[in-house]
């Protein structure tokens, strides 16, 4: 993209930001709604600096960290999830669907058998530890295309198997699954890969497997693991609580650029 496309898409998000600002401060909301337009200005000025088409940095194989930190979930227990593990994957299914035209369901082998990605890249997790790993799949985009978004689309979503609160202190189950988004601007970008390897091996059960995405320009969580469904959406408000991920639902910022 070149710079001035750039500007004029910069603009026109920042529009649209401060469009929805406005629309929520004049509803009922108006204490959250206030948080909510300061977090897409924050967006927006990091969009600015950072031009959306930006390439995170690529590393060299002499770079690749010799250990890489399992975080949050590393062995989910989600009965469906202990099910497909047991039979090495063999009838899981990605399902890919929402406000798309074609929706799908797609098994690891034909993802493996799609055009795939290989980044060497350096995560970092915003509890102050980053690793340097390489990381293969297919273009997130590439799986966009096939199901065609219909012109409402706004977000992707993505949920995963695990359960944040495996100790059952939560009486809703669901309130506790992992769960991130994106906006179609990283949905799209070239290093958002859905990775079904990691280092030259299939994704070990800690890192994720058997899917999980790559979001390079972004902090550690917004790169989720375990996957289970991508949902197209128009608007994050009905999902989870609302902020776009188990993080954000915490308070952690949902934008999370580096
Ligand atoms: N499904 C799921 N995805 C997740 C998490 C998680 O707990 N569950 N943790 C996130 C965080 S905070 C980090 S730092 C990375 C850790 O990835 P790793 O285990 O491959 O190091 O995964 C992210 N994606
Ligand atoms: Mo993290």
């Amino acid at each position: 993209m070149d710079r001035r496309r750039f500007l004029v898409g910069g603009l026109a998000l920042g529009g649209a930001a401060a469009l929805s600002g406005c629309d929520q401060i004049a509803g009922a909301k108006a204490g959250r709604a206030a948080l909510q337009a300061g977090e897409d200005a924050t967006t927006f000025v990091q969009r600015l600096l950072l031009t959306p088409q930006k390439m995170a940095r690529e590393f060299a194989e002499s770079e690749i960290s010799a250990h890489f930190k399992p975080n949050g979930s590393t062995d989910p227990q989600d009965a469906e999830y202990r099910k497909l593990l047991a039979e090495n994957f063999a009838s899981y299914r990605l399902k890919v669907g929402g406000l798309v035209e074609k929706p799908f369901e797609i098994s690891v082998d034909e993802i493996r058998a799609m055009t795939a990605r290989t980044q060497i890249t350096r995560h970092d997790c915003v509890e102050g530890w980053s690793a340097i790993g390489k990381w293969t799949g297919p273009q997130l985009l590439e799986l966009l295309q096939r199901a065609q978004l219909k012109p409402q689309a706004r977000y992707v979503v993505f949920h995963c198997f695990d359960n944040m609160d495996e100790g059952g202190l939560s009486a809703d189950e669901d309130a506790s699954r992992y769960y991130e988004s994106l906006d179609l601007v990283d949905a799209y970008h070239p290093q958002t890969i859905v990775a079904f390897e990691m280092n030259g091996k299939p994704l070990e059960v800690a890192h994720g497997a058997p899917l999980r995405l790559r979001v390079e320009r972004q902090l550690g969580y917004k790169s989720p693991k375990y996957l289970k469904v991508i949902e197209v959406v128009e608007s994050l408000a009905e999902i989870g609580s609302g902020r776009g991920g188990y993080w954000p639902d915490q308070g952690y910022d949902w934008y999370a650029g580096i």
